[in-house]
């Protein structure tokens, strides 16, 4: 690691034990990054974990600790509101109504702030910084911002929703657009990456990728990386004479059961622990001489107890297991032995060795580690694991039997499976899940994760190097660019752009989808609202105006038909003049070259996608074939699948994301920027005319680049990071009004042929 690590997370990695001295808390993560933090000398920031307390800065097993304090309100409307009933029940499908309040959202931003502050005032260059979980999904924007240069990882530990669940949460934008703000942002399961990367394509500027994302320029990677435990700590307790002496005893008081089922959760709605109850019960009901020979031993830990939900599921599990002992138990037979409180370690492990089912059922989980403690604990190769499909470790632990946790009988019939696997059996599935969990630990996913954010970055400035190897310096920009992110907003830095343009020739670039019209989900129906359309009319009675689009050149004059511009199509192929002179084919007749090679592209696209494809979402252009999929964005990894199967079969084509679109085109041909550095010199005084380009799409970054060093530049979104461009328009909203105060500016004396 060549960095030091910086890890943000909600809480520290130690707490106050009795008399008030640190320790450090025990958990997989904090035995995970404690020793890479303290080789690399790095910090940790977060909350104490108690209200009103905010302990000055201190060193605790040679990490430094920064404590973010909150006060008693915030703790109740960040941690318990915005947290905990806002994005918790969201983000585990819904399953408890999600609570949305504004004065929970301020909250969880300024807490956010907060921890930015915090670990801004610590960041040191060649710092990766670490940042962890829903609580914290501001961070990695609110950071970038003040040290635009910084490594940022973010890992979400519990499951991005799908989509539509994601849709409902009123600040879907700036959540997203928060963790935009990383380098690396990484998730448990390939579902959530997804999800996510659906979500970023329905609600941000972001040009999504296979793995990653391209927002204005700079690129998110996005990685699947699962966590894990510490599986040789878990195992070498588990062999301790005092484990397993404990595990005896534990049986012992038990009453000797033939078998015990365990269940080992925080009181959380999340984990199924009174479905895993109810199946038990209805197993009894079915086989009613079970009730003397097993026993189910359910550990749940308290947790968010402010909570009403929380509060309701703790009276309903009790309930549950009054209930089941009330109906099936006897004088010296208790079938549910229930274990309300946080026990220590050492005792969990000893029921892990002494289970011989263990049952995790959760209705949605990010992972759930316990499920891999217990197998890392067994002390044969014996035991049954029956895991729902829906806890993210149901994708590594293929000898679990896996449940449908809403089906009961079902899930009753797992465990009776279980309790009669034969040993041959257990052993050959403990056996494959044991190996995966030794080689899959806790320690690997660390490496993973900081290697993806530290290499991602040394790509990155490797690329970076290269270019500016190969490029002669270029002369100094006219506008000097400020960096990234943040742009000027090319309103408010209106003044500095009508003095440029009142001094030259100007000529106008404008990007047609996403600029000029709105983004719709069929291209087909996209059209220039009528504000545009009166500034662009406005803009082309004063000086040159071209029209600057992937689409196909006849469907894009016929869609604005306004007589007087300049009109380039297929990114840069064919181009119209204004009185009407066109050049079908600006690369020569390499158009017609590259058309049966589209038609063979456009049929094997077409195959691969078979069913999806009804959907309209192959287009096929002149100069190009473009797969739209912002109509079936559920569809996005088969689409992508077929995109890169026809690209590898067809190497002479180049694949680029657009905005819910792959594009597919021949290599050689015309782009935007060979377009405008054309149409520039065809002009009569072609070094003197000032170039204005505005466009919103990765499509455009070859113009700005083509302008970079003398003209006006404006990207059209939210985020601009990483682009050539000079300025940024937040809103595409905001287009017509820049258009028209261009017009103004212009006198109409300037008009150019
Ligand atoms: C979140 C995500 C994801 C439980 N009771 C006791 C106790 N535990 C320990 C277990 C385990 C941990 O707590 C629980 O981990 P989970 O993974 O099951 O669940 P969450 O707390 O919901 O954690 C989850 C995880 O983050 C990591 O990314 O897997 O999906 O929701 O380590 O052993 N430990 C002790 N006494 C108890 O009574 N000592």
């Amino acid at each position: 690691m060549s960095g030091r690590v910086v890890t943000v997370a909600n809480r520290l990695p130690v707490r106050r034990a009795e008399g008030g001295a640190w320790e450090i808390s025990p958990g997989g993560l904090v035995s995970a990054l404690v020793p890479i933090l303290r080789e690399s000398g790095g910090a940790w920031i977060g909350w104490s974990g108690v209200a009103d307390d905010a302990p000055e800065p201190f060193v605790h097993d040679g990490i430094a600790q920064h404590a973010v304090p909150l006060s008693d309100e915030e703790y109740q409307a960040y941690y318990l509101g915005f947290c905990n009933s806002s994005l918790w029940p969201l983000y585990h499908d819904a399953i408890r109504e999600a609570e949305f309040h504004p004065a929970w959202w301020d909250a969880y931003r300024r807490v956010n702030q907060r921890f930015v502050e915090v670990a801004a005032g610590q960041h040191q260059p060649g710092d990766l910084i670490w940042v962890h979980d829903y609580q914290l999904q501001l961070v990695p924007a609110m950071l970038r911002r003040l040290h635009p240069t910084a490594r940022i990882g973010y890992f979400l530990h519990i499951p991005f929703p799908p989509v539509e669940i994601f849709a409902r949460l009123p600040w879907r934008r700036q959540i997203l657009n928060g963790l935009l703000g990383a380098d690396v942002v990484a998730f448990q399961t390939e579902q959530a990456v997804g999800n996510f990367l659906a979500a970023a394509e329905r609600f941000t500027d972001a040009v999504v990728g296979r793995r990653s994302l391209a927002v204005a320029g700079r690129r998110v990677q996005v990685q699947c990386a699962p966590i894990s435990i510490d599986t040789a700590a878990y195992q070498s307790l588990s062999s301790t004479p005092r484990v397993r002496e404990r595990a005896a005893a534990l049986r012992a008081e038990l009453g000797h059961p033939r078998k015990v089922l365990l269940g080992a959760d925080r009181l959380d709605y999340t984990k199924g622990i009174d479905v895993r109850l109810l199946a038990f019960e209805r197993l009894l009901e079915r086989r009613r001489e079970l009730a003397d020979a097993v026993v189910f031993v359910q550990i749940a830990s308290p947790s968010r107890e402010p909570i009403g939900d929380y509060e309701a599921m703790r009276a309903r599990v009790e309930q549950l297991v009054g209930r089941i002992n009330g109906s099936h138990g006897a004088a010296h037979t208790v079938p549910v032995h229930y274990v309300y409180g946080t026990i220590p370690v050492d005792e969990l492990v000893a029921y892990y060795v002494l289970a011989d089912v263990m049952c995790v059922t959760p209705l949605a989980d990010g992972m759930n580690l316990v499920a891999k403690e217990y197998i890392a604990a067994r002390p044969a190769d014996e035991g049954v694991l029956v895991l729902s499909e829906f806890a993210g470790a149901a994708a590594e632990l293929e000898g679990a039997l896996l449940v449908n946790p809403y089906d009961l009988e079902g899930l009753a019939d797992a465990m009776a499976a279980a309790l009669e696997m034969r040993p041959g059996e257990q052993a050959a599935r403990v056996r494959g899940m044991r190996s995966q969990v030794r080689h899959h630990d806790v320690h690997a996913w660390a490496d993973r994760c900081l290697g993806a954010l530290e290499g991602g970055s040394q790509e990155a400035s490797r690329a970076q190097a290269d270019q500016d190897e190969q490029s002669t310096p270029p002369p100094a920009p006219r506008f000097q660019r400020q960096g990234s992110p943040g742009l000027p907003d090319a309103l408010d830095a209106f003044d500095e752009i009508a003095a440029a343009v009142r001094q030259r020739q100007v000529m106008v670039f404008l990007d047609f989808d996403g600029t000029l019209s709105p983004i719709v989900d069929d291209p087909a129906a996209a059209v220039m609202p009528e504000a545009e359309g009166a500034a662009v009319e406005a803009l082309a009675a004063r000086v040159p105006v071209a029209v600057v689009s992937g689409r196909d050149l006849d469907d894009l004059r016929r869609r604005i038909g306004l007589a007087g511009l300049w009109y380039v199509g297929g990114h840069g192929t064919a181009v119209a003049s204004p009185d009407g002179v066109v050049i079908e084919d600006t690369s020569g007749n390499r158009l017609e070259q590259v058309a049966a090679l589209l038609d063979t592209a456009e049929e094997d696209l077409r195959a691969r996608l078979g069913r999806i494809d009804p959907g309209g979402i192959v287009e096929r252009k002149r100069s190009s074939i473009a797969v739209h999929y912002r109509r079936a964005p559920h569809a996005l990894r088969r689409v992508r699948a077929a995109v890169d199967g026809t690209s590898a079969e067809l190497p002479e084509l180049q694949v680029t994301a657009g905005r819910a679109v792959f594009e597919l085109r021949p290599t050689g041909l015309w782009d935007k920027g060979t377009a405008v550095r054309w149409l520039l010199e065809q002009g009569s005084a072609a070094g003197d005319t000032l170039p204005v380009y505005m466009g919103d799409d990765t499509t455009d970054e070859t113009a700005f680049r083509a302008i970079e060093a003398d003209g006006v530049s404006v990207l059209v979104a939210e985020v601009a990071t990483g682009t050539a461009a000079h300025y940024q328009l937040r809103s595409r909203q905001r287009v017509p009004r820049f258009l028209q105060q261009l017009a103004e500016a212009l006198p109409p004396a300037s008009r150019a042929g």
